[in-house]
């Protein structure tokens, strides 16, 4: 029984809503947590690494007790600590606990007021008008609520980035490998990298007379047979993810590989402008009269109808058309760019790796510098940093950065933005910082302008680098928070300072379209690891893949400086004069 990294990671998820539902101490809590993100976020299948005997105390964040119940969960499929847990705790209400703003305690009190257990029970009480009888269950509470569930439906359709390149790449593998193909990729919105995936879609080129589509249906972890030809196969693995095979002849793979990658609308648009060209363009080529004149590769349909080669992750028919007719095509950021990451956690808070680890790490990626930032204290269940803290994490950065040369840590924090925009830290302790990067972890469902006001001031604070995560969406459990985008980029030229692109897979916040927005407007992101663990810098990937839907180029993004260029630009937004001390006369 194939088990992903993923169902591991659910195991662990779980117990953590059962012990916390229990009220088990908040480390034990965290223990489970922290070792399901790094599961879910894993590069690597960790079936793969059981079944290799590999050392799983290596992992961040596992020792030896977790390393034994994820030996034991891929071995027999189950956990008898979860069994245990499970029998004990009362049935049902952890569903609720996924509900953002539904602790242990609230779901508690439904199941008691009015026999909640379930999700459905929940819907059905918002509708027919009970839950609006409970305390602290007003309407604007309810909206949020019903919007959440609605999140979760759509989330189990939808998969995110780490989940769908995982499962791609191991099919592309074994693809390869077959006889009779030629190339293998992955095409639809995993090569665009939209921030979820519906199904996977994959091109082979293969010789006449093969069999891999026939194959890949009968691979052992296919639970369901969709369709089965010659040229085509679609499946659904054990796991729950739908996989479509496509072989086409070599000739022909360029313009199947282009069809299948979409968009559906790019797609239209590139047909209408064959078909003002007097050409015909479908899976198989660019044809003129029933001769085919291009397919081969994307870059010869590209050409064949007069425009330059279009990355996917641009083809969602948003003017990249008109831009690469204009010669206007942005040239796109990649991940070798970046020189350093501004958003980092060790275990002083929340992570699960040393100070020392993670600038190793980080300095082996060959960048220049990493920002550690870890979490102000009004996160006390990421075990937040106090002044005396902080100043203690300044002084063992500094030694650090005796020590190394040719790479600096920064000195930062995520600092809590309160729920009246003030910042969870006094101003001079701020000030001793290279940047202070500022976040929402509360009050998620204020109305659009208080929310959007409590931004601004922020922002308006005097040593405000950074906004990280500006919506606060959670991708299939939280929606963004209701903000006026539009006037926190402008506050955020206006006062230069920077927005983040979290690239966390789960966050991708700013979104695409958001990014896009702050590039036009002039503003620089951060695109940002929010790294917990040393493996979590792999993340970024996925932050480059939102970054260039958003038609970001190098010099838009704020990470790609040099050190040299970077700190100025940082002491600019630390560099401002208090509100609380009078402006000098001028
Ligand atoms: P997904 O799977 O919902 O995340 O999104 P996609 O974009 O991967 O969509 P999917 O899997 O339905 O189809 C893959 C690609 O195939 C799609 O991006 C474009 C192409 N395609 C599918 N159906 C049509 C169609 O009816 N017309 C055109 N022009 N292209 C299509
Ligand atoms: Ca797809
Ligand atoms: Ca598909």
């Amino acid at each position: 029984m194939p088990i992903a990294n993923a169902d591991v990671a659910a195991v662990f998820n779980e117990i953590a809503d059962l012990l916390e539902l229990q009220g088990a101490s908040i480390f034990r809590i965290r223990a489970y947590r922290n070792a399901a993100r790094m599961l879910g976020d894993l590069g690597r299948s960790i079936q793969a690494m059981v079944e290799h005997g590999e050392d799983l105390d290596a992992l961040p964040g596992i020792g030896a007790d977790l390393a034994a119940k994820i030996v034991g969960i891929v071995n027999t499929g189950s956990c008898p600590l979860l069994n245990q847990l499970r029998a004990q705790g009362p049935p049902g209400v952890v569903e609720l606990l996924r509900i953002p703003g539904i602790g242990p305690r609230r779901a508690r009190t439904l199941q008691l007021a009015l026999g909640i257990r379930t999700l459905e029970d929940m819907q059905r009480a918002i509708s027919d008008g009970r839950l609006g009888t409970v305390r602290g269950f007003g309407p604007k509470t309810q909206q949020r609520i019903r919007e959440s569930i609605a999140a979760h439906q759509q989330a189990d359709r939808r998969f995110r980035l780490p989940m769908a390149m995982q499962v791609a790449e191991a099919r592309l593998a074994s693809l390869a490998a077959e006889p009779g193909v030629l190339q293998a990729q992955a095409a639809g919105s995993l090569r665009r990298r939209r921030d979820t995936v519906g199904d996977i879609d994959l091109v082979v080129a293969a010789g006449p007379g093969s069999s891999v589509t026939r194959r890949f249906a009968a691979a052992a972890d296919v639970a369901t047979v969709l369709a089965k030809g010659a040229t085509r196969a679609g499946v659904v693995l054990a796991n729950g993810m739908q996989v479509d095979l496509r072989a086409v002849p070599p000739e022909s793979f360029g313009a199947a590989l282009l069809y299948f990658t979409g968009s559906k609308s790019h797609n239209i648009a590139l047909r209408q402008r064959a078909r003002n060209a007097g050409l015909k363009l479908n899976e198989y080529g660019v044809f003129r009269e029933d001769r085919r004149i291009a397919g081969d590769t994307e870059a010869s349909v590209y050409r064949a109808l007069g425009l330059p080669f279009i990355e996917p992750e641009l083809r969602e028919d948003r003017g990249e058309i008109e831009a690469a007719l204009a010669n206007g095509l942005p040239a796109l950021v990649t991940l070798d760019d970046l020189r350093g990451d501004l958003h980092a956690h060790t275990r002083d808070s929340d992570g699960l790796d040393t100070l020392a680890a993670m600038a190793r790490a980080a300095r082996a990626r060959g960048w220049q510098y990493m920002a550690v930032t870890d979490h102000s204290s009004r996160l006390a269940l990421a075990h937040g940093l106090d002044a005396g803290r902080l100043a203690q994490q300044i002084d063992r950065i500094d030694a650090l950065n005796a020590r190394h040369d040719g790479f600096v840590v920064l000195k930062g924090v995520e600092v809590d933005i309160l729920k009246d925009g003030s910042l969870d830290l006094p101003e001079d302790v701020l000030r001793r910082l290279e940047l202070v990067v500022g976040a929402v972890h509360s009050a998620f469902d204020l109305p659009r302008d208080r929310q959007t006001d409590r931004l601004l001031r922020a922002m308006d604070h005097p040593c405000f680098s950074i906004l990280a995560h500006p919506t606060g969406r959670l991708i299939g459990e939280r929606p963004p928070c209701e903000i006026d985008l539009q006037r926190v980029i402008r506050k955020a030229r206006e006062r230069g300072c920077f927005l983040e692109l979290n690239a966390q897979p789960m966050r991708l916040d700013l979104n695409d379209i958001a990014c896009r927005m702050a590039r036009e407007e002039g503003v620089r992101i951060s695109i940002a690891s929010d790294a917990h663990s040393t493996l979590d810098f792999d993340h970024l990937r996925y932050g480059i893949g939102q970054a260039r839907r958003g038609w970001l180029e190098p010099g838009d993004v704020l990470n790609t400086r040099s050190l040299d260029a970077l700190r100025p630009l940082l002491a600019a937004t630390m560099d401002r004069v208090s509100h609380d001390t009078p402006s000098p006369a001028v």
